[in-house]
């Protein structure tokens, strides 16, 4: 370590650059008197530092190189350590209703006093890393920063990854810039002369993911998971940025941004939301299967977007690398991210491969023999997987073969269309167009999904899932779509179109009726024809869908029936629908706004007239 031992009382703390802002000082001298690190160590995101501290995880064993992947590596995380934790995650607000009912709450005192009673003395034996972070480029005036601490050198090489990370952030907090305080432990304190484990975390009751989001604070206890201890990005881009775009008039999205350029060279700006594990990062990094159609990456998890001087909304992708699922990812499924993971990655609960490569299912016929992701033998036919079904890899977004020229964009881009979408076997159709914005932000607060591995909990189970924003969303989730409608009648004729999808449905005998990825494409350029003008639809009770001829399938062997089930809107499936919405809808109460009550009216009239 470059910056090593420095006594807590040192001027600034030790920083190997000047740091004039007090405050922040200030809060890093609170923090280390209260989880009394053995030394603290200021983070300058050089790849210098990222090599160091790599080398000291592989040296205690925590991290493994790759033989097979130049400068990657392969990490094991204690077995219930592995996702996102939805019910230890918690929204802090004075009053109970400012959380919500979709957000877990507790008191800010409370948690504090019990966060606080955690945090006393949980960096014994510890390094303190500082780590200064920009969600955006540094100096976008869309950008906006944070200071990481943690005890954990897995967050700050992901931190290095997924962010923006050293000198310059400092430089331009300059002496009294805003930052958002991100505190993060894993909650093991060592005692002296203890020996390390390899991945240090507290048990489930002690984890404890809050958000102040009336003070722009986050407080991380007890989990070593990217979702729960790398807090530029959920915690910050998402939960606290949610809570600051409502009050600045600006969007916090959960969603990918991709440029897709037509076959006369025009580009069209896209924002996806679909739940975690629903297949964002594929659609990020399509390769267009239409002739004459390409698309460029933006960003594959979160759109920050502001209205622009022109009165459109702009989307930057707050993040600069990808913190995707690797199962399910394969040269077929998305053979660029495939190519983007070929070397600086951390690969976090794949499984190892015996001559030193990762693997996870769905990427190539098994290996005869392989260590799974808790260090086992593993063999094809085992009724385990080889890799955790939420394994992922963290890898620099500027690796992606498809990586938009403009992806660093200060000012973002402009976004022509908004998509929805989840991942449900049945009733949902390929796809709809919204009648307009009002009817849009209903089927974003209606979207549904079968949840996934990303969550700890069960998978597979039906829910209701608004704006893919429900683990996600800083504030009461009706406030939220309320914020929704006020934005669209501040962008008038200049909002993106909304569309929903679902690339997901299943025929009665369990198939998947349409091929996804790649084919997607045909969809996608459905919406820019619509957008023109230059296509049709027809006219449901549910929204606008293609006719079969309206979509451009020339060159897929899709059977007629697949087709004719995937834009199939069935009233009775409807009804029962409309039945689950409005009970969706109830837990709002009076919050919810009436334009979207006005919503379930107008669909049960257009239901009820067919
Ligand atoms: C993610 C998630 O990691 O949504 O992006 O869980
Ligand atoms: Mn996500």
């Amino acid at each position: 370590m470059q910056n090593k031992s420095i006594p807590l009382e040192a001027d600034a703390l030790g920083a190997p650059y000047p740091v004039i802002h007090r405050r922040l000082l200030h809060w890093v001298e609170e923090v280390a008197a209260l989880c009394q690190p053995q030394q603290i160590y200021w983070c300058d995101g050089s790849p210098a530092e990222y090599e160091r501290l790599m080398a000291a995880m592989t040296a205690s064993g925590a991290a493994i190189r790759l033989k097979q992947k130049s400068n990657s590596v392969l990490f094991r995380s204690h077995p219930g350590d592995v996702a996102r934790i939805e019910d230890r995650t918690f929204i802090s607000t004075h009053h109970r209703d400012d959380a919500g009912p979709t957000n877990n709450w507790i008191a800010p005192d409370e948690l504090k006093r019990t966060m606080t009673g955690l945090y006393r003395g949980c960096m014994a034996g510890r390094t303190l890393y500082v780590i200064p972070f920009s969600m955006g480029p540094i100096g976008s005036p869309l950008a906006k920063i944070g200071v990481e601490i943690t005890d954990s050198a897995y967050v700050v090489c992901n931190m290095h990854i997924m962010t923006r990370v050293g000198r310059g952030v400092i430089e331009a907090l300059g002496a009294d810039g805003e930052f958002v305080p991100c505190l993060h432990s894993v909650g093991a304190p060592l005692r002296p002369g203890a020996a390390d484990i390899v991945w240090p975390c507290a048990p489930l009751e002690q984890k404890y993911i809050s958000h102040f989001p009336e003070e722009n604070l986050i407080w991380s206890y007890g989990s070593g998971y990217g979702g729960n201890a790398l807090l530029g990005k959920k915690c910050f881009a998402l939960r606290i940025a949610s809570a600051m775009a409502r009050r600045e008039g600006w969007l916090a999205e959960h969603m990918l941004i991709l440029r897709l350029i037509s076959p006369t060279g025009k580009h069209y700006h896209i924002a996806g939301a679909f739940p975690s594990a629903c297949g964002k990062t594929n659609l990020a990094m399509i390769q267009p299967t239409l002739p004459g159609w390409r698309a460029e990456c933006i960003g594959d998890d979160i759109a920050w977007t502001h209205i622009g001087p022109d009165g459109r909304l702009y989307a930057i992708n707050p993040e600069a690398g990808f913190f995707g699922v690797a199962p399910g990812t394969s040269v077929r499924s998305n053979p660029m991210a495939m190519a983007t993971l070929r070397a600086n990655t951390i690969f976090t609960n794949c499984a190892l491969t015996d001559d030193g490569d990762v693997w996870w299912e769905g990427m190539s016929p098994a290996p005869a023999h392989l260590i799974d992701w808790q260090g086992r033998a593993w063999h094809p036919g085992d009724a385990r997987p080889a890799a955790h079904p939420n394994a992922r890899f963290t890898v620099p977004a500027v690796q992606c073969p498809v990586i938009s020229p403009d992806w660093e964009k200060p000012e973002g881009v402009p976004l022509d269309i908004f998509i929805f979408g989840g991942r449900r076997a049945s009733v949902m159709p390929l796809v709809i167009e919204a009648f307009d914005w009002d009817h849009g932000v209903f089927l974003a607060a209606t979207a549904s999904s079968e949840t996934t591995a990303a969550n700890v909990g069960a998978v597979g189970n039906l829910r209701r899932d608004p704006f893919a924003m429900r683990p996600f969303c800083g504030y009461n989730m009706a406030d939220y779509f309320g914020h929704w409608l006020a934005m669209g009648d501040r962008l008038g004729d200049r909002a993106p179109r909304i569309f929903y999808v679902n690339w997901f449905r299943k025929s009665a005998a369990g198939k998947w009726l349409w091929p996804g990825y790649g084919e997607n494409s045909r969809v996608l350029a459905w919406m820019c024809d619509r957008l023109e003008g230059r296509v049709g639809a027809q006219t449901t009770p549910i929204g606008r869908l293609p006719e079969p001829t309206d979509l451009d399938l020339n060159g897929l062997a899709l059977p007629t029936e697949n087709l004719h089930e995937l834009l199939r809107v069935d009233a009775n499936e409807w009804q029962a629908e409309l039945s689950d919405i409005e009970r969706h809808f109830t837990c709002f109460g009076a919050r919810l706004p009436e334009r979207l009550r006005q919503q379930v009216i107008n669909l049960a009239t257009r239901l009820n007239t067919v």
